[in-house]
């Protein structure tokens, strides 16, 4: 259906630098693995097929946390990105309030700026960032086209970068709130055992952290049940620990590499 001529025509080599990965398949961008979103100008009003996202209401009083590894440096951008992203509950239970205490960031003049995205899937225990699969899009909106921030039901919903701006310095501490993400399990919209990833600007994913429901009481991770991070699963039976980490960091690999892999796992 998109041709490489769309994608040429979508402008796709100014998105970024000469690293930037070809996209390689006729059949567009690949987007199984959650591709970096087009960066050009939006198209007004642009769906996917399931239209616009819905403000997600009756949110419960449950906080999610997904914590970043500190033990891992990632040798091909000289980067260890740390720190928390916290979800509760929005105003009145609309949305999702999310706060990021997150440090570190590679060089935004050769790496960035950084999008980052909830994405489909949570990584597994051995922290594999490609795991999480593409991003968490309800609405089947694809990666052709840009968010349009002046129309936030239009996007992505996992697409936070897109909605709420690229990561462009070393630290990023900041909140807010999304009405389009879900806290209660089961609904499309739902971001508790999904992963955030962080790229950089070529789409490599640099960093991963599922969204762990923290039990009421926990405080910062020492109450009975808890693992080493002071998080518990919902489902504690179902694939293990909880997963951090970022398998994307191939420890002594070359950028080059890096970016052979993202033409491949966009
Ligand atoms: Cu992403």
């Amino acid at each position: 259906m998109y041709g490489k001529s769309l994608v040429a025509a979508c402008g796709l080599a100014a998105v970024a630098n000469a690293q930037l990965p070809t996209p390689s398949t006729t059949a567009g961008i690949p987007t199984v693995e959650g591709a970096l979103t087009y960066q050009g100008p939006p198209v007004s009003g642009f769906t996917g097929p399931g239209g616009n996202a819905t403000v997600q209401a009756n949110n419960p009083d449950a906080t999610y946390v997904a914590r970043f590894p500190t033990s891992q440096f990632d040798n091909s951008t000289g980067s260890e990105i740390a720190g928390t992203v916290t979800a509760v509950a929005g105003p009145q239970g609309t949305g999702v309030t999310l706060t990021f205490d997150w440090s570190g960031f590679p060089d935004a003049a050769s790496l960035g700026p950084f999008p980052y995205h909830i994405h489909a899937m949570p990584i597994p225990a051995d922290g594999n960032c490609t795991a999480a699969g593409p991003h968490l899009d309800p609405t089947v909106r694809g990666e052709l086209h840009s968010c349009e921030v002046a129309a936030p039901q239009t996007c992505q919903a996992g697409d936070l970068s897109g909605k709420h701006g690229n990561i462009t310095t070393p630290t990023f501490q900041t909140s807010y709130t999304d009405n389009f993400l879900s806290l209660v399990p089961g609904t499309q919209y739902f971001i508790g055992e999904k992963a955030i990833v962080v790229h950089t600007t070529n789409a490599t994913r640099i960093t991963c952290a599922n969204f762990v429901q923290q039990l009421a009481g926990s405080g910062n991770g020492t109450s009975a049940g808890s693992n080493s991070t002071g998080i518990v699963l919902p489902t504690p039976s179902a694939t293990g620990p909880v997963a951090t980490g970022a398998a994307s960091r191939a420890a002594g690999a070359s950028m080059g590499l890096l970016v052979a892999a993202a033409a491949l796992f966009l």
